[in-house]
């Protein structure tokens, strides 16, 4: 049995990463591929209780390591059943993923590398679809909600520190601007084809061997 597919959407606030791996998830479904979504933070976890907290209720300090690092062991929470479901031959979606950890930590100041640090050894995606607006005005433009982070200038910080992310083998950038949801979702849905196929042959390749 091959592993499955491992596939991270990240992107800033508002750019449908919610509505497209819902999508994704529907299409991957609708294909007869056994696909799980996974959401990050996961609120629901006892750590994730204490992030949503943070997230929600701007009187709650925290300080900025002690946040990322919560964030960081959301993850590792969910890291068994990751690992545990790719071996299966289960497709994963992740809706955020390390990249955010190190983007919004970091655009806060805290230095890059460390805040890399503490994901080192999750399971690495196949592929990362970064969803971005190309013109700047359109995050600008989007009305962000409540919570901790939805502020414009800030994002434009996240922005740039995602970005330093964009030379890595596994990184696509997906430009939202002024494309419809259903354009988008074949975006995503092309570049999810072409990893899939990789993951096919590499199987066939294997099996020939033996
Ligand atoms: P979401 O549920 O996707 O809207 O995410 C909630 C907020 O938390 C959003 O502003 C992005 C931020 N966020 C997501 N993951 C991380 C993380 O790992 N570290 C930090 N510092 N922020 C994160």
């Amino acid at each position: 049995m091959t592993r499955g597919v491992l596939i991270a959407i990240e992107g800033l606030d508002r750019t449908g990463k919610t509505t497209q791996t819902s999508r994704l998830l529907e299409r991957l479904d609708k294909s007869g591929v056994d696909a799980t979504l996974i959401k990050f933070p996961e609120r629901t976890t006892p750590i994730g209780r204490i992030i949503n907290t943070y997230l929600t209720d701007k009187a709650f300090e925290l300080s900025d390591q002690s946040a990322h690092l919560l964030f960081s062991a959301n993850r590792w929470e969910l890291a068994e059943k990751i690992r545990n479901l790719l071996e299966d031959g289960k497709t994963v979606v992740l809706d955020r993923y390390v990249y955010s950890g190190v983007a919004y930590s970091s655009a806060k100041g805290l230095p890059f590398d460390w805040c890399l640090s503490p994901d080192l050894g999750l399971p690495k995606p196949d592929i990362v679809l970064f969803m971005k607006f190309k013109h700047e005005d359109n995050v600008t433009r989007e009305g962000f909600g409540e919570e901790r982070y939805e502020v414009a200038e800030f994002q434009q910080r996240v922005k740039t520190q995602f970005e330093k992310f964009q030379n890595e083998d596994n990184w696509k950038t997906i430009y939202v601007d002024n494309k419809s949801i259903e354009e988008v979702g074949e975006l995503i849905w092309a570049e999810y084809e072409v990893v899939a196929r990789r993951e096919r042959e590499a199987l066939q390749k294997f099996t020939k061997l033996e």
